[in-house]
């Protein structure tokens, strides 16, 4: 057994004991009421599902296991992985551990790579991601011992073996992916000296700094979770609900991941601020920036990377992406763009009198910052956000099938039974 089964043989049936427990004390007590409103409008707020691994408070943002994102952007994403699944940080030991787990899945099997290639030539980066993952049903050990019969109190171990099989190989076929979508035709091989990230910077070949392999630990530690009910984990855990494999489960929120909406935002973020920056010739002055927002606004068209459906405050992600840039990031045109949009849209937002949020929200920074390092083809971003956030959606359907959560069912009502009902 790994360290990390280990610990979670040990804390999931206290977590079985304390869900029992308040079920049988507050089973029947009422968390929340739903209006039409919200019925009609994407259930915005209503309390219906349960998230141990991260909360998202609209004032103060992500917070990973009772630690508010700001306060741990030092550390990994496997770290971050251990503490998405467990509760604690790991300590060296249970971290050398778990990333020995995943080194032992980082070559891909080969059907992966004659998958892609035959995929046409123009499909997006999210599709090819989408399709990889999916066809690894084939060797998911959830499905084998499914289908032999394994005990419903097993299912999250054989799900975390997928889930750890998965996150390993992921940075192989997603760099694979870049080098492929972007006419760099040789892949280039793992560097198992490097962690997680590491690794995952080395093998996209377009900058070897230690300053890239940083951003990447950041932005790939960062958007590893976000609660339960934003649309890939909530689509995922769905899926997940089901039995289906989690490959397939993961494929179907990475597939919601790719909504403009939501991941794909951060390609259309920077794909704005490349326009700013074409259409002015460089860095405009605020009023100018301002009245180039009002006429997107007018056009009926959405400020990329503010607002947020949660948060009311600026994403402290966004925070942790700007602080990274001033740091590291010198005489950039994009960078400064990125910095007077968030002096301009705010009250552009405000006066436009729409948003419920007009703060920025963790896509309006990151692109600038991989443009700077040489990774510009922005059609990729999202890829990077579904590398990370495949680590939060692990941990979530573990975790629900540990606790037994059962097949999600919500109740659906037409419009003329709100005309007669209500
Ligand atoms: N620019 C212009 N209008 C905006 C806006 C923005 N950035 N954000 C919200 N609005 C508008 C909405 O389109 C909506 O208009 P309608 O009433 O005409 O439909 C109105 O304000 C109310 O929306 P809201 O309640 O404030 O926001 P929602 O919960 O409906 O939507 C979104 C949240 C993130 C989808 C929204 O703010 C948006 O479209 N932002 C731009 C795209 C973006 O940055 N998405 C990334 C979000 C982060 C994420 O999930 N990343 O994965």
């Amino acid at each position: 057994m790994t360290m990390l089964q280990n610990t979670l043989s040990e804390k999931i049936p206290n977590w079985q004991e304390s869900l029992k427990n308040i079920l049988s004390e507050k089973g029947k007590k009422v968390i929340s009421e739903v209006t039409v409103e919200q019925a009609v409008k994407g259930m915005r707020g209503v309390k219906s599902l349960i998230c141990d691994t991260s909360s998202v408070s609209a004032e103060k943002g992500l917070i990973i296991r009772d630690h508010p994102i700001l306060d741990i952007t030092h550390i990994l994403p496997e770290e971050v992985l251990h503490l998405l699944l467990t509760g604690d940080l790991p300590s060296d030991d249970q971290l050398a551990d778990l990333q020995n787990q995943l080194k032992l899945h980082q070559d891909p099997p080969d059907y992966i790579w004659k998958v892609l290639e035959a995929m046409p030539a123009d499909s997006h980066p999210m599709t090819m991601l989408s399709v990889a993952i999916q066809s690894m049903r084939v060797d998911s050990l959830f499905v084998e011992k499914f289908n032999k019969g394994t005990v419903k109190s097993d299912y999250w171990k054989w799900i975390l073996d997928d889930g750890i099989k998965l996150i390993g190989v992921l940075p192989s076929i997603a760099a694979g992916i870049y080098r492929m979508r972007t006419d760099k035709n040789n892949r280039i091989s793992n560097d198992p000296d490097l962690d997680w990230a590491g690794n995952f910077a080395h093998m996209l070949g377009v900058n070897e700094s230690d300053d890239f392999k940083k951003l990447m630990r950041l932005y790939l530690m960062l958007h590893s979770d976000h609660e339960g009910g934003n649309v890939s984990a909530f689509s995922s855990l769905t899926v997940a609900s089901s039995l289906s494999s989690p490959f397939l489960a993961i494929g179907a929120g990475l597939n919601g991941l790719a909504g403009p909406l939501h991941g794909l935002a951060n390609q259309e973020c920077l794909k704005f601020v490349l326009e700013i920056r074409d259409h002015f010739n460089g860095s405009p002055t605020k009023e100018e920036l301002a009245e180039f927002c009002w006429k997107r606004l007018n056009n009926g068209r959405v400020i990329p990377g503010y607002g947020h459906a949660v948060l009311r405050c600026p994403d402290p992600r966004f925070t942790a992406f700007m602080n990274f840039g001033k740091k590291h990031i010198h005489d950039d045109d994009v960078f400064r763009i990125v910095e007077s949009l968030f002096d301009v849209v705010p009250p552009v937002l405000r006066e436009h009198g729409k948003a419920k949020n007009p703060w920025p929200n963790v896509d309006a920074a990151s692109g600038s910052l991989l443009y700077y390092y040489g990774l510009k083809e922005f059609n990729y971003y999202t890829v990077l956000f579904s590398l990370s956030r495949v680590m939060g959606i692990v941990s979530q359907i573990v975790i629900n099938r540990a606790l037994r959560i059962p097949i999600t069912r919500p109740k659906s009502v037409s419009i003329d039974w709100l005309k007669n009902n209500i």
